[in-house]
C-alpha cells in the first residue's frame, strides 16, 4: 500500500499569492504554501496532492475525487467560501474530513467575509495564521484523519 494521501485544493485567484496584496495575504508564493503543506505532511509519513483552480466546477470535481483517493482535503475555497451551495453540496456528499482554511482573519474584514456557506458541513477551520495556518490546518487534519481511525473523538 502506498502513502496516504491529503488533497490540497486552493480556490480562485490564489494562484496570484506573493504576487499582488501582502499586506492582506503574505509574501509567500502558492508554491511556497504547496511546499509548507507536502513537507508538514511527509514528517508525519502524508503525501500531497496540490491542485488550484478559479473555476467552480472544477473544484466541486476534485472535493468529489477525494472520496476515492484521498483520506482527507485542506480548502482555502477563497471567495467561493461566501457564496457557494455547489462547494458546500460536494463536501457533505463525501465521507472525508475536510479543513477549511483561511490566510487573512476574515472576521476583521468586510461583513461579507464573515460568513461561511461551508464551515457546517467542514471538520474544523483555521483563520487569521497567515501562511502558517496551512501547516496548522494539515497537523489538525492528520490529527482528525488518526483518531477517527481509532474510532473515537
Ligand atoms: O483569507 C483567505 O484566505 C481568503 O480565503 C482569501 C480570498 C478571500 O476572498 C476570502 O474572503 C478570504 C481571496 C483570495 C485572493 O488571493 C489573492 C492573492 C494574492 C493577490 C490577490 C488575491
Amino acid at each position: 500500500m502506498g502513502k496516504k494521501r491529503l488533497f490540497l485544493i486552493n480556490g480562485p485567484n490564489l494562484n496570484r499569492l506573493g504576487k499582488r496584496e501582502p499586506e492582506t495575504y503574505g509574501k509567500k508564493s502558492l508554491e511556497d504554501v504547496e511546499v509548507l503543506v507536502e513537507q508538514t505532511a511527509s514528517e508525519l509519513g502524508y503525501a500531497v496532492t496540490s491542485f488550484q483552480s478559479n473555476h467552480e466546477g472544477d473544484l466541486v470535481d476534485w472535493i468529489q475525487r477525494a472520496e476515492e483517493e484521498a483520506e482527507g482535503i485542506i480548502i482555502n475555497p477563497a471567495a467561493y467560501t461566501h457564496t457557494s451551495i455547489a462547494l458546500r453540496d460536494a463536501i457533505s456528499a463525501i465521507s472525508k474530513p475536510v479543513v477549511e482554511i483561511h490566510i487573512s482573519n476574515v472576521h476583521e474584514r468586510e461583513s461579507f467575509r464573515h460568513i461561511s456557506m461551508l464551515a457546517p458541513v467542514c471538520s474544523g477551520q483555521i483563520v487569521g495564521f497567515g501562511i502558517d495556518g496551512y501547516r496548522l490546518a494539515t497537523l489538525g487534519m492528520i490529527q482528525k484523519v488518526e483518531s477517527e481511525g481509532r474510532n473515537h473523538s
